[in-house]
């Protein structure tokens, strides 16, 4: 940890005039980055101190890196940044409808013009480029291409991916593309019930088929639907999130079979109208479980968990069934279903896209039917700015090494990770999270561990560009790498920015 070898016979002041001239040195360090993105340098030219004993390198060892061709991106999805809801043709979405029922959003807030990157995409793709960034996951709006949900195409509404994906390239960004980040056409969900109808599957896999066809010559990689799991039980089981339905669960089960099908349907569609090529898969926010202690039996507990609590999404799309557990849990109240439907859903994939932010469960092994325990979260489980945001690194490690094994899966994306932190402007008008910096230097070191053990994680996207509309919580969580003023729409790159374009510039965690 300390810089000398003999540092652990150093006295508490020699270590901590080491650390300051670590810190003072790395600081320094990070100024041609700062200055890159516009930071202001006043304030560290200031704490410049003079000391030979910082000199030396941090480590003496090289660092672990990531392998050499890591996709290091970012990600952002439609419906929280567009903005321009009402332009080029485009018909309302669920969301829409949603933040503007009364009382829905926790700061009375839409998003009508959120960060207006409709039109500001240009800059946008400027503060991507600042920091070094390889990739970009964004989202396409259905309710922008088919403002019906189905029927006729709106090719203004498709000219605007036209533009970004054009702008992306040319500034050496690769575009990774996400089909449904849960922003429904109105227009299905009042026909036909969204999700609660496989007409709803239907179209999806005719919207996505749509857009395959004109857009993967520039888009080689696709992800079919985000977070099966949130928007399903948020929006149709809890009423949370758009549309805001608290359905029985025999209803419920059968959307979460529909959105299941939608994205093998999208899978095909892709396979069917696109280039030769095409990479698909989905960006699913597993439900992950790291063993409680490291033993070998509560690991193997772990594995048993993560395929039983993901057999409606992760398990099913990858194994083509249920579980034997999910369907006697389910009972009487289990999907409808045919053997067909299985085989769409479990059609080849090329990668799994996962979000990962949170332990869902940490896990013991138990002498039950299912061979593991829950353990409770105690009170004092820390978290970020959002209450769910728990901080716990090694969720990251576990969450892409039981899917690889599990499934035995070639490669995985991390499609998310990010954090919620408060952001305050200090006096010389930075923003010094250092708190989203800890939690994120700390995954992603969870992250080098997987990879460094051969875990096959292609690439990490994260959560995300810049401050936007984060749903229910409206503009009061803030998650980006660049603060927004949404009054202004000035974006002004946080710490956490110089921050991570160190890290990419060095492929290791610093
Ligand atoms: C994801 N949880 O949502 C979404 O894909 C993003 O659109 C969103 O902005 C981001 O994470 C941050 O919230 C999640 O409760 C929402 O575990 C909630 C949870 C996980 C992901």
């Amino acid at each position: 940890m300390w810089p000398c070898s003999d540092s652990k016979f150093a006295s508490v002041s020699t270590s901590e005039v080491m650390l300051f001239n670590r810190l003072s040195r790395r600081h320094f360090a990070r100024l041609a980055g700062w200055s890159a993105l516009g930071l202001s340098t006043k304030s560290a030219e200031a704490g410049q101190i003079g000391s030979s004993v910082g000199d030396r390198q941090p480590n003496s060892n090289p660092p672990a890196s990531f392998p050499s061709d890591f996709i290091w991106g970012t990600a952002t999805s439609a419906y929280q940044v567009e903005g321009a809801v009402n332009e080029d043709g485009r018909g309302p979405s669920i969301w829409d409808r949603y933040a503007h029922t009364r009382g829905k959003i926790l700061d009375h807030s839409n998003a009508d013009v959120a960060n207006d990157h409709y039109h500001r995409y240009k800059e946008d793709v400027q503060l991507i480029k600042a920091m070094g960034v390889k990739a970009y996951r964004f989202s396409i709006a259905w309710p922008r291409v088919f403002p019906e949900g189905t029927g006729s195409p709106n090719p203004k509404g498709l000219d605007f991916y036209n533009r970004l994906l054009d702008e992306l390239l040319a500034n050496g960004i690769e575009p990774f593309a996400t089909l449904y980040h849960w922003d429904l056409p109105q227009a299905l969900q009042d026909r036909v019930g969204g999700w609660v109808s496989r007409d709803t599957s239907k179209a999806f896999a005719d919207y996505a088929g749509y857009v395959a066809e004109r857009l993967t010559d520039r888009v080689k990689h696709i992800f079919t639907i985000n977070e099966c799991s949130r928007f399903l039980y948020a929006g149709y089981g809890s009423g949370l999130d758009a549309p805001g339905l608290k359905l029985p669960q025999p209803v419920l089960n059968q959307a979460l079979h529909n959105v299941a099908l939608g994205h093998g349907l999208a899978v095909q569609a892709v396979r069917a109208h696109g280039r030769a090529g095409t990479k698909v898969g989905p960006a699913e926010n597993v439900v992950v479980c790291v063993p409680a202690i490291e033993t070998a039996a509560n690991i193997r507990a772990a594995e048993i968990a993560t395929r039983e609590l993901n057999a409606g999404y992760l398990t099913v799309m990858l194994e083509g069934k249920y579980t034997d557990g999910f369907l006697a849990y389910a009972g009487k109240n289990a999907p409808k279903y045919t053997a067909e439907d299985l085989a769409i859903i479990s059609s080849p994939i090329d990668f799994v896209g996962l979000n990962v932010y949170i332990p869902n469960h940490y896990i013991v092994a138990a002498d039950n039917p299912s061979g593991f325990d829950l353990v409770p979260f105690p009170a004092t489980f820390p978290h970020m700015d959002s209450a769910w945001l728990k901080v716990a690194p090694e969720a990251m490690y576990w969450a892409s090494r039981h899917v690889a094994k599990l499934w035995d899966v070639k490669s995985i994306y991390i499609t998310e990770n990010g954090a919620s932190a408060t952001d305050e402007v200090a006096a010389d008008g930075n923003i010094y999270d250092v708190d989203r910096i800890m939690y994120l230097r700390n995954y992603l070191t969870q992250l080098q561990r997987a990879t460094s053990e051969g875990v096959p994680v292609h690439g990490y996207f994260l959560w995300s560009l810049m401050d936007n509309f984060e749903w229910v919580d409206g503009y009061a969580k803030r998650f980006g790498l660049y603060r927004v003023d949404f009054n202004t729409q000035r974006r002004t790159p946080k710490l956490s920015a110089s921050f991570y374009r160190e890290i990419i510039e060095r492929n290791i965690v610093v």
